[in-house]
């Protein structure tokens, strides 16, 4: 799968139902914890620096953020969990806006859920996972950062994340850099397979 970097538009910043868009297109959602790097992906994946807002400081993205990606899909960039500075009513708040989406959209066929390849899942990250899961909803494990560790540890870092998460055979996961890039066409056809 191919995109056209000059074909990508943000429709919307959406935080309820009737402000999601209706594009007839299928729709991925990224799901992980704040400052992960999911804001960082979708730019990466496109092939546009600064589509998608990101930061060094967790908590960037507070929207549902809906990218028409040159009218193949949508990519739907989602507020990060497990940050501790985020008050109490606005994570409860985030947490309801996105059991609506995930729980309640027909669109939605691909939750891509990403985990920094360094660490092991934490327990939000299983607690989304089996959320996904509950809902029948297909998971793309990214994990990500890839360029952090050595190579010859990737392989180690990939099984480990897997059993943590106790990940489904029907589910993939894949190692990924948003700084070199490598495994991206990997991806794009994972993606599709989905669509
Ligand atoms: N080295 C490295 N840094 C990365 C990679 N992906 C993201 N980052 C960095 O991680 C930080 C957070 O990235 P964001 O994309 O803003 O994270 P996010 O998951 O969207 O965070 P929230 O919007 O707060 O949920 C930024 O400083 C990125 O440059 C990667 O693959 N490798
Ligand atoms: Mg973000």
């Amino acid at each position: 799968m191919e995109v056209n970097p000059n074909n990508i538009e943000l429709l919307i910043s959406a935080v309820k139902p009737d402000q999601y868009p209706e594009t007839g297109l299928e729709e991925v959602a990224l799901s992980g914890r704040s400052n992960v790097g999911k804001s960082t992906f979708i730019n990466s994946m496109i092939g546009r620096k600064n589509m998608a807002r990101t930061s060094q400081q967790p908590g960037k993205t507070q929207t549902l953020n809906f990218y028409n990606i040159d009218d193949q899909l949508v990519f739907v960039d989602v507020p990060g969990y497990g940050y501790a500075k985020v008050s109490k009513t606005q994570r409860e708040q985030f947490g309801k806006m996105i059991e609506k989406y995930i729980t309640q959209r027909e669109q939605l066929k691909l939750v891509i859920q990403l985990i920094d390849i360094r660490h092991n899942p934490t327990e939000d990250d299983i607690l989304m996972y089996d959320f996904l899961k509950y809902y029948e909803l297909p998971v793309l494990v990214i994990a990500t950062k890839e360029d952090k560790i050595a190579k010859g540890k990737i392989q180690k870092h990939l099984k480990a994340i897997k059993e943590r998460l106790e990940l489904e055979e029907e589910d993939t996961i894949i190692s990924y850099s948003s700084i070199n890039n490598k495994n991206q066409q990997t991806i794009w056809n994972a993606i599709q397979r989905y669509l």
